[in-house]
């Protein structure tokens, strides 16, 4: 197999809803015979990312490292799901120039809801400034310009998003 597998790269702020999305496309793909890998930013940060801080030299050097794994995987047909919040643009025209199957995905939510949610309570520290370089509070997030899709987690549900991305998919595929 030399076709590339698409590699959908999720970002936007914690809490906004790209591991929720991207678990649930995995086990949809999956279950339709397609061979799948999940690489999340939080979960490689106890990994190959091991002591990588939030840094914007440390985030650089964590995608620049989820961008190889992600070729390697891409470039033997696997299909790619990354979640990682990505924040600055020069990160992901880096993942989308390395990658042939890149397909940028903004998960938006409104940072109010995000820190609303506050699964982990990261917000709630990053408020009270024991967290630096936290993402909307006291680092920057910037804007995709020009995502493939964006998915408005605080309007659609789950599951209209997820049709969102299968739609892309079944019509981005290669006939
Ligand atoms: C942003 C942080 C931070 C800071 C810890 N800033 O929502 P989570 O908790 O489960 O996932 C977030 C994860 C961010 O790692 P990424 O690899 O996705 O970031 S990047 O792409 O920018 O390299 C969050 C948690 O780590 N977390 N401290 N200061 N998120």
């Amino acid at each position: 197999n030399d076709r590339y597998g698409p590699v959908l790269w999720f970002t936007g702020l914690s809490g906004a809803g790209k591991t929720t999305t991207a678990k649930a496309l995995q086990d949809i793909l999956q279950a339709s015979g397609k061979r799948v890998e999940l690489l999340d930013g939080d979960e490689l940060r106890t990994k190959i990312s091991k002591g990588l801080g939030f840094s914007r030299e440390d985030r650089m050097e964590n995608i620049r490292r989820i961008v190889y794994v992600s070729k390697l995987l891409s470039r033997n047909g696997v299909t790619v799901l990354v979640a990682a919040i990505s924040p600055y643009r020069e990160m992901r025209e880096y993942a989308r120039q390395e990658l042939p199957g890149y397909v940028e995905i903004f998960v938006d939510c409104p940072l109010e809801e995000c820190e609303r949610r506050d699964v982990k309570g990261l917000y709630a520290k990053a408020r009270e400034t024991k967290l630096n370089h936290f993402t909307g509070i006291s680092d920057l997030y910037e804007i995709p310009e020009w995502p493939d899709l964006v998915l408005r987690t605080n309007q659609y549900t789950l599951e209209d998003n997820l049709q969102l991305i299968l739609g892309y998919l079944s019509e981005s595929e290669p006939k």
